[in-house]
């Protein structure tokens, strides 16, 4: 038998992933499933609930795959890059941060996030078929020219981040990215309307939706380094083919369009 009972995380990322800090011990809304963070490095743990496309996603998954679980965000905030240790010693290891860590390190036992398939995660954990398919872009801010600030950033332990990483011809520019890289993606967002930061490179899907809030801000140029979200697992974990044939499911009968029309083309269309 296996357990039943899940370890799940994740993470802030809108319209994906919505999370409201409670501060006066009230209980989530009918919408929002409870997902506290535990601090990975004090005992400051905060209750929040989490609603969007991923926890509704969650919702019809463990109905369709039989499992219960317990919801939580990522401790450190990131969604999960590497590093490696003695890089010049024989032994050089690739250390896991973010969600990947928790599931690398057997703390998890699922994601459900907008997390980014990409080969160097799924060298380290199982990922479903895709939920949604996009890419990367550029966020900027309308009318720029008297900007005095020049600088591109992401954010550190992301897909994003490791996607110049990877590109060898970029080389150049990771390292100047790197220097100006953001812990989160509202600072950068904030930045960008701030005419602080010239151009905020991510995921796609949260930029559109962010353009389409704030007329100020445009994504611009085409999109690149396409990819899909994928739900995570464990290496090996009992669930992968159980959750990929739900995903396939729900992508045929019609699941996954009522989640985009109501978490995405509705708020990309109000605005
Ligand atoms: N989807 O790291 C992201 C990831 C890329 C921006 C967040 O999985």
């Amino acid at each position: 038998m296996i357990p039943t009972h899940l370890k799940v995380l994740t993470i802030e990322e809108k319209p994906f992933v919505y999370a409201r800090k409670i501060e006066d011990g009230s209980d989530c809304s009918e919408e929002e499933i409870p997902c506290p963070h535990y601090n990975s490095t004090d005992d400051s743990d905060q209750m929040y609930c989490c609603k969007g496309f991923c926890m509704d996603l969650l919702k019809s998954l463990s109905k369709s795959t039989n499992f219960t679980y317990s919801l939580a965000l990522s401790p450190d905030g990131q969604f999960g890059s590497y590093i490696i240790r003695n890089l010049s010693m024989p032994g050089a290891k690739k250390e896991w941060t973010g969600l990947i860590g928790e599931l690398v390190y057997e703390r998890a036992d699922m994601i459900v996030a907008p997390l980014t398939i990409n080969p160097e995660r799924a060298e380290f954990i199982e990922f479903s078929k895709p939920f949604k398919y996009q890419g990367i872009t550029i966020l900027e801010k309308k009318l720029r020219n008297t900007m005095e600030n020049l600088t591109c950033a992401t954010v550190k332990g992301s897909a994003v981040d490791m996607y110049f990483r990877r590109q060898v011809e970029l080389s150049n520019m990771y390292r100047t990215m790197e220097a100006n890289n953001y812990d989160s993606a509202e600072k950068a967002i904030e930045d960008v309307k701030q005419g602080k930061l010239m151009a905020f490179i991510w995921d796609s899907s949260r930029l559109e939706f962010e353009a389409a809030q704030d007329c100020e801000l445009v994504t611009a140029g085409e999109l690149f380094g396409r990819s899909g979200y994928g739900i995570g697992l464990q290496k090996g974990s009992p669930w992968a083919d159980l959750v990929t044939l739900a995903i396939l499911d729900f992508h045929e009968s019609g699941v996954m369009e009522t989640l985009d029309n109501q978490w995405i083309l509705r708020n990309n269309m109000l605005n």
